[in-house]
């Protein structure tokens, strides 16, 4: 079988490094010159136009660069073929750093010591063991496994939520809609690696929020949301950050991006804000299992990795 021809629909991330890369085994067309090519067979995609796929009459299969896949389903012309999503040691790695290190510096109190140095106080509050601290990951899938089993390496309790039955070993966890509030109950530090799908969307909201455990060794709750920003209501998170329901907040994804300079979210003391890098993909690590899948593909092999549509993620 001939090498399939890959039509590189890439917004932001990069473009011409993921050209680069891929097209040192297999032909290149970037959008806008593929639309209808007969010639093409893949492709890679963030954040690709509406209904530039369904004008490709050949496409066979559709790669994302990135593991959240919402972005392919927001085309409403979506071609029934299957969809590939990242999952990658790298980009794994990349968010159980993202996820340890806001965990540590809110159970080390890094906002606190932060406004201590500004003032140039020296005093040395109260320390508790991670032990003490319940962190809650919504979301048990590839990112949330890989990020709870270090935290459970460094002592601290660990609760998930997912939509079905998923036992790990150390954690303690719930599914479902029956399992969110005895999950958020038991939740000191909630952290959010969901999909956005139908059914996510907006569910980190004031109403949730205010379930989480609050007399805790933290002294309150905090959540981190490294998911997608249209999990959350922002305004819900000010009000609860505002009014005490939480105490800090960590967030890397906002409703809308870039977060427009006017969000209060910016200069709030409460809040960490980093700009959509949690596990940012890297095409270096990403391009060659790409393309290892086409060839295999390719050989009658049968795909990696499938979204399921039906679930939306
Ligand atoms: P997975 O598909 O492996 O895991 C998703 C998890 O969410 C699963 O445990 C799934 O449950 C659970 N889930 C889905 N829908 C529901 C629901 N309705 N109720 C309860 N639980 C639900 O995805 P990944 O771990 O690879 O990635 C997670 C998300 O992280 C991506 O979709 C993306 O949005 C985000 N992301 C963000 C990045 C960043 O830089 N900020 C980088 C990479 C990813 P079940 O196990 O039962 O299927
Ligand atoms: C992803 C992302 O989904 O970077 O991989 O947001």
């Amino acid at each position: 079988m001939e090498k399939g021809r890959i039509l590189l629909a890439v917004t932001g991330f990069h473009p011409q490094r993921w050209r680069d890369l891929l097209s040192a085994e297999r032909e290149v067309v970037l959008e806008p010159d593929g639309a209808k090519d007969p010639s093409i067979t893949y492709a890679v995609v963030w954040k690709q136009k509406p209904n530039l796929l369904s004008s490709l009459p050949n496409l066979r299969a559709i790669f994302s660069i990135g593991a959240g896949v919402d972005h392919v389903f927001a085309d409403p012309g979506l071609p029934d073929v299957p969809i590939v999503r990242v999952v990658a040691d790298n980009l794994t790695q990349y968010m159980t750093e993202y996820v340890v290190w806001r965990v540590l510096d809110h159970h080390r109190q890094g906002v606190l010591y932060r406004a201590q140095q500004t003032k140039k106080v020296w005093h040395d509050p109260p320390q508790r063991p991670a032990g003490d601290i319940s962190v809650g990951i919504m979301g048990l899938g590839t990112l949330g496994r890989a990020a709870a089993s270090v935290l459970l390496s460094l002592g601290f309790t660990v609760n998930g939520w997912s939509r079905t039955d998923r036992p790990m070993k150390g954690v303690t966890t719930y599914s479902g809609e029956a399992g969110l509030i005895p999950f958020l109950k038991a939740t000191d530090i909630l952290v959010v690696l969901l999909p956005l799908t139908p059914d996510t969307q907006g569910m980190i909201n004031y109403g949730v929020l205010k379930e989480l455990r609050k007399r805790n060794g933290l002294g309150g709750s905090v959540l981190i949301n490294a998911g997608r920003g249209r999990l959350q209501k922002d305004a819900d998170i000010l009000r609860a950050l505002d009014d005490g329901t939480l105490k800090e907040a960590s967030l890397d994804v906002f409703e809308v991006e870039p977060l427009p300079k006017t969000s209060p979210l910016w200069n709030h003391p409460k809040v960490f804000v980093t700009p959509h890098s949690a596990a940012t993909s890297d095409p270096v690590h990403l391009a060659p299992p790409m393309l290892r899948q086409m060839d295999a593909f390719e050989r009658g092999e049968k795909l990696e990795n499938l979204v399921d549509r039906k679930a939306g993620y």
